[in-house]
């Protein structure tokens, strides 16, 4: 293989790979706080949970995060870093606009942890039954493409496909938001979120 056959190889794989990593990115108005953009189901797509647990801690009578974005398939660690016991339950999960059952944890010590896997896309809202006060939310994605904005509510997703998706804008008290977007590079979307 000579040298300028390696360069052209190289860059052609730089040329594919700049085609087709494309990004969703702009504001989510109308709420404030953070909110979650996601990319809705791909028709025919599945992705591979993380091998890697994420971890939702109880630190400081606060869960922590208080919002979560984990891919459908995803077990999540429930630790309790306090020295008090926690308890963890979510009273329904939302998926697809509509209320299903929920669950409860158990209550467990310091040190401790409790894992579940979340293997629908939806949303759990956390509480636990020892705390009135605590409360937080995990936000399952049925794809990795997500973003949790930041408190101006700008988000960018990266290592989008190039593609035609159905992008939703989630925030914990205001009503879902979804819009379609062409991804082909760099794509925007800006949502209004309202009650
Ligand atoms: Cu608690």
């Amino acid at each position: 293989m000579n040298r300028t056959f390696a360069f052209c190889l190289a860059l052609a794989l730089a040329l594919s790979t700049s085609a087709f990593a494309g990004s969703i990115s702009g504001k989510v108005s109308g709420v404030s706080g953070e909110s979650v953009v996601y990319v809705d189901t791909i028709s025919g797509k599945t992705f591979p949970a993380p091998a890697q647990h994420p971890v939702a801690d109880q630190k400081g009578l606060l869960f922590q995060p208080h919002l979560m974005v984990v891919l459908v398939g995803s077990t999540v660690d429930f630790l309790n870093s306090d020295k008090v016991a926690h308890n963890v339950f979510w009273p329904s999960f939302t998926s697809g606009g509509k209320k299903g059952p929920g669950h409860n944890l158990g209550t467990w010590p310091q040190g401790e942890k409790r894992s579940f896997k979340f293997d629908q896309p939806g949303v759990a809202a956390l509480l636990c039954n020892v705390h009135p006060e605590m409360a937080g939310y995990i936000v399952v994605t049925p794809t990795p493409y997500f973003a949790v904005t930041d408190k101006s509510g700008e988000f960018k997703i990266e290592n989008v496909p190039d593609g035609q998706y159905n992008v939703v804008a989630w925030h914990e008290g205001a009503k879902n938001s979804t819009k379609p977007v062409a991804v082909s590079g760099d794509a925007k979307a800006d949502f209004i979120l309202s009650k």
